[in-house]
């Protein structure tokens, strides 16, 4: 199954940046616009995974997530990686929210699964262009955001089905969750 490790935000600052880009969202059909319920911040996209290997994973992420205490994490702004994808920007503890990345990525590696090396950029992704698409004036828009913090208390494994979401998106499940720190 495909799989992915991720932070989500909290109900209230789903409605907050729910709102705040609630006429962007209306008024930008170039976009296609990740699914409120399933906003979420990637830190490791792991792509295919077989039973053995979620086993293995599933063990190493435990062991992860109690190395890393709780983060206060807060959504502002906006920016684009490239013509393609609309994110908003992560705060505050985004130095600690990287090791997590890291770990996670090693905790990957070690169950022999194939993550990308490049350098983990903190971001909630927004929307992606259909096509090439000027995403400058969107990223502008949403640039007086500014939400709320949140404490970030659990870590997600999530699987992605592929065409099973509204609108032929993927739909997310959450797999196994685990908290950060030791409580
Ligand atoms: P992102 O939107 O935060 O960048 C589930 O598919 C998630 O995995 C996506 O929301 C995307 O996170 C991330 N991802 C990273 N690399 C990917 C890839 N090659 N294919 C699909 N998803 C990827």
């Amino acid at each position: 199954m495909r799989l992915f490790v991720a932070v989500t935000p909290p109900q209230e600052v789903v409605d907050e940046l729910r709102s705040a880009t609630a006429a962007l969202r209306d008024g930008s059909p170039a976009l296609r616009w990740a699914v409120p319920e399933q906003w979420h911040l990637t830190l490791a996209f792991l792509g295919e995974v077989d039973d053995d290997a979620r086993q293995d994973l599933v063990g190493r992420l435990a062991r992860a997530a109690a190395r890393h205490e709780p983060l206060t994490l807060s959504l502002a702004g906006a920016g684009r990686f490239g013509h393609r994808v609309l994110w908003t920007r992560v705060q505050g503890d985004v130095e600690r929210l990287g090791r997590l990345a890291a770990s996670v990525r090693a905790a990957a590696r070690r169950a022999r699964l194939a993550v990308e090396d490049r350098p983990y950029r903190p971001h909630l992704t927004l929307a992606r262009a259909r096509g090439e698409t000027d995403l400058r004036p969107a990223v502008a828009a949403l640039g007086g955001f500014d939400g709320r913090a949140w404490t970030a208390r659990e870590l997600h494994l999530v699987r992605s089905r592929l065409g099973a979401g509204p609108d032929g998106r993927a739909r997310h499940e959450l797999l196994v969750s685990w908290p950060l720190g030791r409580g």
